[in-house]
């Protein structure tokens, strides 16, 4: 379709990402789709594809590495490079343990992915947004960007820093007619947890037991809302829980 719309999702081979990607597709836009999990992403472009017509470009790639990141998206295809938005998902949570015994290398995995992936990806992408003169970049926060909670530590301030680049981004990017918007979730039932607790089925389920917990296409259709705003419109900052939860730290759950 000539006139269709190209988004770029980062982190699509599941969770958020992923339905944020179908929601879009459905919807007919192009979808770029990227991850570490090669053979998720080829399943998930086959799906988008064959179900809904759309283009699908998936790209294969760490966003911890800058060279990488430069390398797939430095130099897109000529009938890519139309982004109208980038969707900056891909982070992780690794482990919830006290500042004094938390592992220094999950901390350094968590800055450079969730801090460091989201700098290089919308670094790389902001040329072609530049480009076309309009462009719209959505970040992935969370409700742990408003309120630190116990051993959260590090996680938590990876998220306050999206929200603190999501805020400079609108400032630096104004005169360039970019949108900047930020998007924080609450607890979400995606794999999240279970790659918190590196593979523990046991806890990751603890965490959404007695409630109802966010859905990964309750944010699909957020963000899908937020990206068809009319162009003078940008909602900068938004703070979404599923009804059981009020912020980072009260939960009502039952049983
Ligand atoms: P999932 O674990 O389900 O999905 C995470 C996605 O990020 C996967 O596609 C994964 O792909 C990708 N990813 C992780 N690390 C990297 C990396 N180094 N390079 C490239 N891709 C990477 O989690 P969610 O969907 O829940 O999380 C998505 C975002 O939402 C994260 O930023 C998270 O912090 C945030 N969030 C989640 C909440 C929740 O409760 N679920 C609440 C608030 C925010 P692959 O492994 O294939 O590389
Ligand atoms: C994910 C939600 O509460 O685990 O960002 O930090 S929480």
């Amino acid at each position: 379709m000539a006139d269709s719309k190209i988004i770029l999702v980062t982190g699509a081979t599941a969770g958020f990402g992923k339905a944020i990607a179908e929601t879009f597709a459905a919807k007919g836009w192009d979808v770029i789709i990227t991850g570490r999990r090669q053979e998720r992403l080829k399943e998930l472009a086959q799906k988008l594809t064959g179900g809904y017509g759309v283009r699908v470009l998936p790209l294969h790639f760490d966003v911890r590495d800058k060279v990488a990141v430069n390398e797939q998206l430095g130099q897109l295809p000529d009938n890519w490079r139309e982004i109208d938005v980038l969707v900056n998902n891909a982070g992780l949570a690794l482990g919830r343990d006290l500042f004094d015994q938390a592992s220094m290398d999950d901390w350094e995995a968590m800055i450079d992915t969730n801090i460091k992936g989201l700098l290089y990806v919308s670094r790389a992408v902001l040329p072609y947004f530049e480009k076309r003169g309009e462009g719209h970049i959505i970040n992935i926060g969370s409700t742990a960007a408003k309120d630190v909670y116990p051993m959260g530590n590090v996680y938590c301030a990876t998220k306050s820093a999206v929200e603190a680049i999501s805020k400079a981004q609108r400032i630096d990017l104004l005169s360039k007619k970019i949108k900047v918007t930020a998007i924080h979730p609450g607890a979400a039932a995606t794999e999240f947890s279970l790659v918190r607790f590196k593979g523990d089925q046991a806890e990751s389920d603890k965490v959404y037991k007695g409630y109802q917990a966010l859905e990964a296409t309750d944010i699909a259709d957020i963000t899908y809302y937020v990206a068809t705003l009319p162009k003078h419109v940008c909602i900068n900052d938004l703070v979404v829980t599923c009804t059981a939860q009020a912020n980072a730290f009260f939960t009502h759950k039952e049983g």
